[in-house]
């Protein structure tokens, strides 16, 4: 298998959707080799019709998109560990997955997009700052500005209510769910820094998904002491 997916300066693997996707693999046993590519390296990913990461490449199939990815996995290698764990968590990982998008990230994204741009190699840095223009219509240094943790914690409230009754959001082990919120933290983690306090219920947690499968994600080049 090979795993497309963003790396930054100094080695940083940035984007919450490969880390889905690289979670979701070590779930179920794989790892992948690593192809690496810049924001500039668009035509790398011309195989797989579009051009974003994640993009898996299983055998002869070309699998884009984390949630895609997730739904390959499950179904291609169900004697692996379950990522779902049936069909009515699959459906409830999808609406997690979207409120994931559309609360968390889209909040994070003001606090970890100019970070993110400070580790883009400068001949990226021109397609980072007017593809972000376009759609926030703010400046790197506007949006630097806006960045506001505060939000970011506030947003995971229900990951808070749900994490005083489990361990883990899909219940005492970890599963997809937990791996679509990690990919949030992997990118404030790789790019930013921490962004929780150490007493927060979500903090425990996001210290255990780093020790899972043995470490695989703490030992990631990270912003991070
Ligand atoms: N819905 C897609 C989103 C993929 C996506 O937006 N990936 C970002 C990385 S964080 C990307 O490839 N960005 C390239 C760019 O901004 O040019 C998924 O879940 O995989």
């Amino acid at each position: 298998m090979q795993l497309y997916e963003l790396i930054l300066d100094h080695g940083r693997s940035v984007s919450p959707f490969v880390w889905r996707a690289k979670m979701a693999l070590a779930h179920k046993g794989f790892t992948p080799e690593t192809v690496a590519i810049g924001y500039g390296d668009k035509a790398a990913l011309a195989f797989s019709g579009q051009d974003r990461v994640p993009v898996l490449v299983d055998g002869d199939r070309v699998i884009a998109d984390s949630w895609r990815i997730a739904c390959h996995l499950e179904d291609r290698y169900p004697d692996r560990p379950s990522l779902f764990g049936g069909d009515g968590g699959r459906a409830l990982s999808r609406v997690f997955n979207h409120w994931c998008d559309s609360q968390f990230l889209s909040s994070l994204f003001m606090l970890c997009c100019a970070p993110t741009y400070d580790l883009t190699p400068e001949a990226d840095q021109p397609y980072y700052r007017e593809s972000r223009f376009q759609w926030t219509g703010m400046t790197i240094e506007q949006i630097r500005d806006a960045g506001n943790v505060g939000k970011v914690r506030a947003s995971l409230e229900p990951m808070r209510l749900t994490l005083k009754e489990r361990p883990f959001l899909s219940g005492h082990a970890p599963a997809y769910a937990d791996y679509c919120a990690f990919g949030g933290f992997m990118w404030a983690r790789t790019s930013t820094g921490p962004i929780l306090e150490p007493d927060d219920i979500v903090e425990h947690w996001r210290q255990r998904m780093l020790d899972l499968f043995d470490g695989f994600a703490r030992k990631a080049p990270c912003a991070e002491k």
